[in-house]
């Protein structure tokens, strides 16, 4: 077990200042209050999240600050009002209204923000995609939610089997030189003459608003709908988990195609009103630096990998900037090694605070809180007004320390409503009606601290042992030549299954039988005997998906030869 502890900076200025004390006493309709239905009975998340800071005062802060490789351009919480105003009524005009499906296919521009926040003033669901999407990914989706509008530009439009989709009504080109016709729509054309006020679509907190697509491990991927009622806890969360405070400067690296690029990309820091950094373009550790250094950044919220990259391009790269804007950084998406912690302590002198939640959540669950002790490795605590558990497969809480199914009691905020078309599968996802059983394992220590150990299908069961895969990769990547690892289970006649690690390394390292050893007597001694790979395999990079996880489905469907299944979210 684990005993490293990270104490937090004592500042005494954190949001959530007593964990346990918030935790016992909170009640979900504390933060009901701040928000319009509370008198009218109607909401909208793009007036709560934009409007109401421009309305009360606050329209000359700023609101987005954009920067990619050709522009760099600031926008108020007035103008960013005004525009998604204008956008609102170039897809009002069209035809959109409340309930229709509208997906967004555009690289991370200020114009996508716009039209997003313009969407869900009307009401629409909107369905964000990821730029890199090819034409089955994006028929899939379309297709599955009978999309009536798609957003997209000229470079992308190719990529839109638009004569296979019969429910599509339009498409808006953000571009220049756009030829309409009765289909195609010249968004720029039609947003410079739009006119700056809109009447919002005031809508019930159960009514629709986004539409992430995700892939399981079998199937096509599946709709997650989310409503307006999510904004509590976005709402909350910012507070408590991003710490944001009225001055803040926050990063929140995701692209809005990956839920955590929405959720808190977009609402959660406009909704407690802060400055949101967006960086268009593609990753490179001196941009990523650079724009923390240009932007003055205070709270940076990002993912193992990128952490992960950082770390590969050494401190010297990191020596180059001053970050010393920094004072809360968070991680999402895919375990968090103990090795980045500390390298965060090392260089940024910050801990990195692990969150974990998915897709189907909305929001985040379980954290890693400012004023909290950190165990480096572990995702945190449940946050205030959420239940967990470790629970066997009938629903049985287990006691601590048991490996089990993580599970969390039905009924927060911003929990999803419904897969789209498929009330059978969103059925699936509650054991006795009470507990969504989120399909990922773990354990839950004796001070209550969650220990993620893989997904349900990831977990290992090698000579009778149940071993998670994220502990052994992380012991891996604390080698030296390591930079990236992936383990998953190999069937055995003899062992059940047997450990086996993909293992891409860092620049200046060559695979060689002599490496292997080294690395498996590395794993031996700092973990056990039987949690050693016995057999390993060198690869120039793994398969990762956008937002940055492993797939070890698709490491497993290499070793044996099965269908990889669904890649639509994988990298290139
Ligand atoms: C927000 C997001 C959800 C799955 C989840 C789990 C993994 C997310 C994690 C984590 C370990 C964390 N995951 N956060 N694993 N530690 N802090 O990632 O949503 O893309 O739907 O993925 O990601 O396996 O079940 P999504």
């Amino acid at each position: 077990m684990i005993t490293e502890i990270l104490s937090p900076k004592q500042t005494g200025n954190h949001n959530l200042k007593n964990y346990e004390e918030q935790y016992n006493s909170y009640e979900w309709d504390q933060a009901e209050q701040q928000f319009s239905w509370h008198t009218t009975g109607l909401v909208n998340m793009a007036y709560e999240a934009i409007d109401r800071h421009a309305d009360l005062g606050k329209g000359s802060n700023v609101a987005l600050y954009y920067s990619d490789q050709n522009r760099k351009e600031n926008y108020t919480f007035q103008e960013m009002k005004e525009f998604s105003n204008k956008a609102g009524n170039v897809l009002r005009n069209i035809g959109v209204g409340k309930g229709d499906r509208v997906f967004i296919f555009m690289p991370r521009t200020p114009e996508l923000y716009f039209v997003l926040l313009g969407a869900i003033k009307l009401g629409a669901i909107v369905g964000p995609l990821f730029e890199a999407f090819m034409e089955g990914a994006v028929k899939d989706r379309l297709e599955d939610s009978s999309a009536k509008v798609i957003i997209t530009t000229p470079d992308l439009i190719g990529r839109v089997p638009v004569d296979e989709l019969p429910d599509l009504q339009k498409i808006v080109l953000v571009g220049s030189s756009v030829e309409e016709d009765a289909q195609t729509v010249d968004f720029y054309r039609h947003f410079e003459t739009a006119t700056t006020t809109l009447e919002i679509e005031w809508v019930d907190r159960e009514d629709g608003m986004i539409l992430h697509y995700t892939s399981g491990s079998t199937g096509k991927p599946k709709g997650v709908l989310h409503v307006h009622n999510a904004m509590v806890q976005h709402y909350e969360t910012a507070k408590w988990v991003l710490d944001l405070k009225e001055n803040d400067i926050y990063w929140c690296t995701a692209d809005p195609g990956w839920v955590t690029g929405t959720s808190y990309g977009v609402f959660a820091p406009w909704l407690v009103g802060v400055s949101n950094v967006i960086r268009g373009g593609r990753f490179s550790p001196d941009d990523w630096y650079q724009t923390i250094e240009d932007h003055q950044v205070t709270v940076w919220y990002s993912a193992p990998t990128a952490f992960r990259m950082l770390m590969g391009a050494g401190n010297d790269v990191f020596n180059n900037y001053n970050l010393s804007s920094l004072r809360h950084v968070l991680s999402v998406g895919e375990p968090l090694n103990p090795e980045v912690v500390r390298w965060g302590m090392e260089v940024m002198k910050l801990r990195i605070h692990d969150t974990w939640w998915m897709t189907e959540t909305g929001a985040q669950l379980i954290c890693n809180y400012p004023s909290m002790e950190i165990k480096p490795g572990s995702m945190g605590k449940p946050i205030p007004g959420v239940e967990a558990a470790i629970v066997d497969d009938k629903g049985n809480k287990l006691p601590p320390n048991r490996m089990g199914n993580l599970a969390i009691k039905k009924g927060w905020p911003s929990m999803m409503r419904a897969i789209w078309n498929r009330p059978e599968k969103y059925e699936s996802y509650f054991l006795s009606g009470d507990w969504y059983v989120s399909g990922d394992s773990a354990y839950m220590d004796e001070d209550g601290y969650f220990w993620f150990q893989g997904r349900v299908d990831d977990v290992i069961m090698t000579a009778g042992e149940r071993v998670g895969p994220f502990e052994i990769e992380s012991k891996l990547v604390e080698h030296p030549a390591v930079a990236e690892a992936g383990v998953i289970g190999k069937p055995d006649p003899v062992r059940g299954e047997i450990i086996k690690a993909f293992i891409s390394l860092r620049d200046g390292y060559a695979p060689s039988e002599e490496l292997q050893e080294e690395i498996r007597s590395f794993v031996k001694k700092g973990l056990a005997a039987h949690a050693a790979p016995r057999e390993m395999e060198f690869k120039d990079s793994l398969p990762k998906t956008r937002s940055g996880k492993i797939m070890r489905r698709v490491l497993k469907a290499w070793e044996l030869d099965l269908p990889t299944g669904d890649l639509s979210t994988m990298e290139d």
